[in-house]
């Protein structure tokens, strides 16, 4: 199909994890390809919070990935707009759009008192099992994980259903929102071991602010996290966006193929 067929006024933002994807996995070649064929239709960009670094892993090359490196490639290349944790680092066209810095914006003393508050929490909680890297500081948020995220995949699946008994990260971010009420940082559940954390408003909306340029006259967004407290939630219901509340790939897949091929 060539260019001209392309509906430029159209914008599918998708979530990765559990959307496109499941959790922190590559994406399968049959919804690469679908993506493809998506992109015949209408512009499409990814809205992830995980990191740049993971979300190439799952989306594109294993290879290097740096900020400022315009060398992003397969799928990621492919599509109009990445934005890596939610948007606080964005590429339009595989070009760096901006990165935001989380300690910047906090400052170091509210910065540290969190961070030593949850390390403290953290190191009273008892689990089944506890690996490393309990909190992973990135560009525009902290992501904190209980079990670490240095787990392998069987101890994040059994992480994950014990939490989904239990609530170990639910609860946490109960005490973290009472402790911190006021000091201006949002909390998100998005994917199976860990939460992340950044400044209010820095959630998936941001990316809309990069998009709003753009002047699209509709923009679909696709997630599995839409329910309040998922990281979804907020983009999800917003009204500049079309939510559209999926619960693995396939049905994602389904759903565009309803809406934009039938
Ligand atoms: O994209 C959803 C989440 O994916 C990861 O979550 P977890 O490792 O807990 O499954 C993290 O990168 C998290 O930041 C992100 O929101």
């Amino acid at each position: 199909m060539s260019e001209a067929a392309v509906d430029s006024g159209t914008l599918c933002l998708f979530d990765v994890d559990g959307t496109l994807t499941s959790a922190r996995q590559r994406v399968t070649p049959n919804m690469a390809e679908f993506i493809e064929k998506l992109r015949t239709k209408v512009r499409v960009g990814v809205v992830g919070g995980s990191d740049l670094c993971k979300i190439k892993e799952q989306l594109g090359n294993d290879g290097e990935t740096h900020i400022g490196s315009s060398v992003v490639d397969r799928l990621i290349q492919k599509v109009d707009y990445v934005f890596a944790e939610n948007g606080l680092v964005a590429y339009k066209n595989g070009q760096l759009l901006s990165v935001q810095s989380i300690q910047a914006h906090m400052g170091e003393e509210l910065l540290q008192e969190f961070i030593n508050f949850c390390l403290n929490y953290m190191a009273k909680i008892k689990l089944p099992k506890k690996r490393g890297t309990f909190i992973e500081f990135r560009n525009g948020m902290l992501n904190i994980s209980p079990i670490g995220r240095s787990c392998t995949q069987e101890e994040r699946n059994e992480f994950y259903e014990l939490d989904q008994k239990e609530k170990i990260r639910e609860e946490f971010v109960s005490i973290l929102k009472e402790e911190f009420k006021e000091r201006g940082l949002s909390f998100s559940i998005g994917g199976q071991i860990s939460f992340d954390v950044f400044p209010d408003g820095w959630d998936k909306r941001f990316c809309l602010g990069f998009v709003e340029k753009d002047n699209y006259s509709t923009i679909h967004f696709f997630g599995d996290k839409t329910k309040p407290g998922g990281n979804d939630y907020e983009i999800y219901s917003d009204p500049r966006t079309i939510g559209h509340e999926v619960s693995c790939p396939e049905e994602t897949q389904q759903l565009c193929q309803k809406l934009f091929f039938s």
